[in-house]
């Protein structure tokens, strides 16, 4: 077992692999107790690299019997280190056989070959294959494999592996054996078995070039009718790299298999993906619209690291966002392109309002969890400079920052030049295991671009601050914009350089039309431009303008970056109003409700009357009801800030005023709007059967949003609408919206649709998820009610609940911990001590799952005192305890540090 004060890993330390492996042969023998695995591994000596021992990693299995070239090697040649063996081998090559011993139904982390449901699964990224066998584990350690599970026929009927099916057939014994070969070298982590009881929806597709390839999503029985969305989204996902980026399947057969227990999303074991259930199984009555585009862009993410991830992978894990950035990027805009080809039907307008809300939903993401990342002790640059634990990287930041900087490179070179540099990328790489620096020089060469600044997104820490200032000069009929850049310092950083930071600009005249934009000798006259801000200020001067222009800025969120602009409560009304970009339209009446929530939760602190401005809602009534506007963008922009978002707003967070704050808000939107909220109920109903579509999927998000406030405000006709609903509901989206605005409320009515919910699905593990996240995450309307933390406990005690499934306690402790701070936050620190229980007995058996609860106190030095005392105590507390994981260590000592 590893344990606590695990070194620092350094990026600097990395050394090539002295022995390159270049074939792999494994054979499983599966027993739920006993597993046996022999391999045997063709090594040969790297001549780039400084001659050292063959180094294997293995952690928690027992080794049975090792040979060199087929003889016990002499004492002295072998090593046992911390984390595996060292083996001193002469001559240019070598054959080793090793064979181990590991229980699977011991294995508890989900890292390695584990059970669920009586099933063999493995998750080898990033280190569980050395939970499997001694091996260099390490991703660039490139090898071919073969591979031969034998395993119970009766419980273990499908038996599956990287690759091509070579041969299969039964054993004496009641059991049967199956031989896989997988033609492209790959390193360890994506190495994958499955040996279970499954069924498989088929389907036979060609690809571009006219091969005919065999793609099978694999569930349990029963679950057949919830396979088919994950299907066609790995033939849309299919066809969209062929035709965007040229790139097609390379393998014979495809497999997606979803498994109930799984820490992460899913996993893009090469040719055999492994999907957590949540991301496969979907139909119309237990599956909601999020739920099916989750699935869609899930999927496209697995299929798409096939090429980007799989063919060319990481040289260390350092360079994790090689992989993972550029993958995110690629089906982020997979999913725009999607939805807006789907919503094409209503014209051209619906189709672009279609990829923004895309676009709002991605950037909502990053600005709630990886803007509070990059603030607080766990901040890193995208590409990090050293860890602890590895797992702990699978961040925000890496994952969605990182996106965020392969987006700016798209923006800067344009489709055509990123495709270019993609295709370089792929020429020389292609079978390789590289670095950022290697993609982004693809980038630069393709383009004839020097990329040297632009390489600084990759190492520094924290969000960039962009500060905007605009001068009108009537004589001269020109606008001059001075933009300024400033990073703030984070651990380890005390200093940043400027970046290269896109900034698309519009300037909108006083009607609210965009102004043509002639910037200095430029004569372009389009009315969105980029411009580039290289260096710490920089002014810009657009002329021929008659009037004082308002500036759009950041349009289409350019960078991810913090915009600071002085805007008064008029200006935002009116790029509310009239801003043409839909991103920046959502943003200014985002920006409008946090300053009005912020303000009221200001109030609440000193304990003032807590009134909303009647101009905010004013505002808000004109974009609510501007039928020109698609309904999901309007969903968009009447939802209000995220919470967690708005607490990193705070100067100092505090959660009990902010909760206020936003309950008051929503009591006066949902009342003074009722009229407007109910109109906007009925005339979006969506007839028909259920089928997904964003303009379907808009209409319904907007009739949620609207019972949610009337719910809030406790408007009678909203709550007998919610409650008709809910009684007659065919599709889990609206039954899940019409509980939702049920539970948001201080109606009585709430307990009984909760229990009738309960009812329903308690034997359908995906949807009770949804019901423990729901009374997780519930606010207080109802005053007398007792606090949340009570349910939450009561909650564990349901037959439906397990500590060991990653899904049921990021549905139930997750939510609490990150999507209830007012109720975690108690006074009387209950949450804490709470928290730190949970965290300890879910260390003992699934660090990984550990670790990410463990992280939702890390940004508790932003708290106020009385706060900060309650955390602390409790976090020494955890931190005293003898035993833990490198992954929960890593995490407490960096809030503690
Ligand atoms: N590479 C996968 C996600 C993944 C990462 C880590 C895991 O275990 C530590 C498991 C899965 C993806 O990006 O989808
Ligand atoms: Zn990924």
């Amino acid at each position: 077992m590893k344990t606590e004060n695990a070194p620092s890993i350094l990026r600097s330390d990395y050394v090539p692999l002295a022995w390159r492996i270049d074939h792999l042969d494994l054979h499983f023998n599966l027993d739920p107790v006993a597993t046996i695995v022999k391999s045997r591994l063709r090594c040969v000596r790297n001549a780039l690299a400084p001659a050292a021992p063959l180094r294997l990693f293995g952690e928690d299995i027992e080794l049975l019997d090792l040979t060199v070239n087929g003889a016990q090697p002499a004492p002295d040649a072998i090593r046992r280190t911390a984390d595996g063996i060292e083996i001193a081998l002469e001559g240019e090559s070598a054959e080793i056989e090793i064979a181990t011993r590991i229980d699977p139904s011991a294995n508890t982390t989900l890292s390695g070959l584990y059970l669920s449901r009586g099933g063999f699964f493995t998750q080898c990224e990033a280190e569980g294959f050395r939970r499997i066998t001694f091996f260099p584990d390490r991703p660039d350690a490139m090898t071919r494999f073969t591979v031969t599970l034998e395993a119970d026929t009766a419980t273990c009927p499908v038996l599956l592996s990287n690759g091509n099916l070579i041969e299969q057939g039964p054993l004496d014994g009641g059991r049967h054996y199956a031989r896989w070969e997988d033609p492209f070298p790959k390193p360890s982590y994506l190495f994958a078995l499955v040996a279970a009881n499954l069924v498989s929806l088929e389907r036979r597709v060609n690809t571009a070039s006219g091969r005919e390839v065999l793609l099978q999503v694999w569930v349990e029985d029963g679950n057949l009718d919830r396979a088919g969305h994950a299907m066609d989204s790995l033939i849309h996902s299919m066809r969209w790299d062929e035709e965007t980026f040229g790139l097609e399947l390379d393998l014979d057969r495809f497999m997606i298999v979803a498994v109930s227990d799984f820490n992460m999303g899913a996993m893009e074991n090469k040719g055999l993906n492994i999907f957590n259930s949540k991301y496969v199984l979907a139909k119309p009555d237990t599956a909601t619209d999020i739920d099916y585009e989750n699935i869609e862009s899930v999927v496209a993410h697995e299929y798409f690291h096939n090429w980007t991830g799989n063919r060319v992978t990481c040289r260390d894990w350092f360079q994790l966002t090689l992989k993972e950035g550029l993958t995110v990027f690629r089906d982020q805009q997979f999913s725009a392109d999607m939805l807006g080809r789907m919503a094409e039907a209503g014209g051209e307008a619906a189709a672009a309002s279609a990829r923004a809300v895309k676009r709002i939903d991605d950037v909502r993401v990053l600005r709630t969890a990886q803007f509070a990342e990059e603030a607080g002790p766990m901040a890193h640059p995208i590409r990090p400079d050293s860890y602890q634990e590895i797992n702990n990287f699978y961040t925000a930041t890496v994952y969605e920052k990182g996106a965020e900087v392969i987006r700016m490179l798209h923006t800067l070179l344009g489709a055509e030049g990123f495709r270019n540099g993609m295709d370089l990328y792929f020429s020389y790489h292609d079978g390789q295991a590289v670095t950022c620096d290697d993609f982004v020089d693809c980038m630069a060469e393709a383009n004839g671009r020097d990329l040297d600044q632009f390489m600084r997104w990759y190492g520094q820490a924290g969000t960039p601050r962009v500060t905007a200032q605009g001068r009108y000069d009537a004589e001269s009929r020109s606008y001059t914009l001075t933009l300024t850049q400033h990073t703030p310092p984070t651990p380890g950083q005390p200093e940043k350089l400027p970046l290269v930071i896109p900034v698309a600009v519009g300037l909108i005249g006083p009607d609210g039309a965009d102004l043509p934009l002639r910037l200095q000798a430029d004569n372009h006259g389009a009315t969105t431009k980029l411009i580039e801000l290289t260096e710490a200020e920089q002014s810009f001067q657009f002329t021929d303008l008659d009037f004082e222009p308002v500036p759009s800025l950041l349009r289409g969120f350019s960078a991810p970056v913090i915009l600071e602009l002085d805007e008064d409560d008029a200006r935002l009304a009116f790029r509310m109003a009239h801003d043409s970009d839909a991103f920046n339209r959502w943003d200014a009446a985002q920006r409008y409700a946090e300053r009005v929530v912020l303000a009221l939760a200001a109030d609440a602190a000193a304990g003032r009357p807590l009134a909303v401005p009647a101009a905010f809602v004013q505002a808000f009534r004109a974009l609510l009801t501007n039928d020109g506007l698609d309904p999901a963008f309007r969903a968009q922009a009447a939802a209000l800030p995220a919470e967690a978002y708005l607490l990193e707003r705070m100067a100092v967070a505090d959660p009990a005023p902010l909760r206020a704050a936003l309950m008051a808000l929503m009591r006066e939107l949902g009342g003074a709007l009722a009229e407007e909220w109910l109109t906007l109920y009925k005339k979006h109903e969506v007839s028909g059967p259920y089928r997904y579509h964003p303009a379907d999927a808009g209409r319904r998000a907007l009739r949620s949003l609207a019972l949610k406030y009337l719910a809030a405000a406790g408007v009678g006709e909203g709550l007998e609408r919610a409650q008709a609903q809910f009684e007659r509901f065919d599709n889990m989206t609206e039954g899940f919206g019409a509980l939702a605005a049920l539970v948001h409320s201080a109606s009585p009515a709430r307990e009984a649709a909760l229990d009738a919910f309960h009812r329903r699905y308690r034997d359908d593990a995906l949807v009770l998820d949804k019901w423990f996240a729901l009374q997780a995450g519930a606010w207080r309307w109802d005053a007398e009610a007792a606090p949340v933390l009570e349910r939450v406990r009561r909650l564990m005690e349901d037959p439906g609940f397990s500590t060991e499934n990653p899904n049921k306690v990021y549905a139930l402790l997750g939510s609490f911990f990150r999507a209830n701070p007012a109720e975690f936050h108690l006074p009387d620190g209950s949450g804490y001590v709470f928290w730190a229980e949970q965290v300890l007995a879910l260390d003992r058996r699934n660090p990984q799952v550990a670790s990410r609860i463990a992280r939702a106190l890390e940004s508790w030095r932003r708290f106020t005192p009385e706060i900060r005392d309650r955390v602390g105590v409790q976090l020494e507390r955890v931190r005293s305890v003898t035993g833990l994981s490198p992954d929960v260590a890593e995490i407490i000592d960096k809030a503690l540090g």
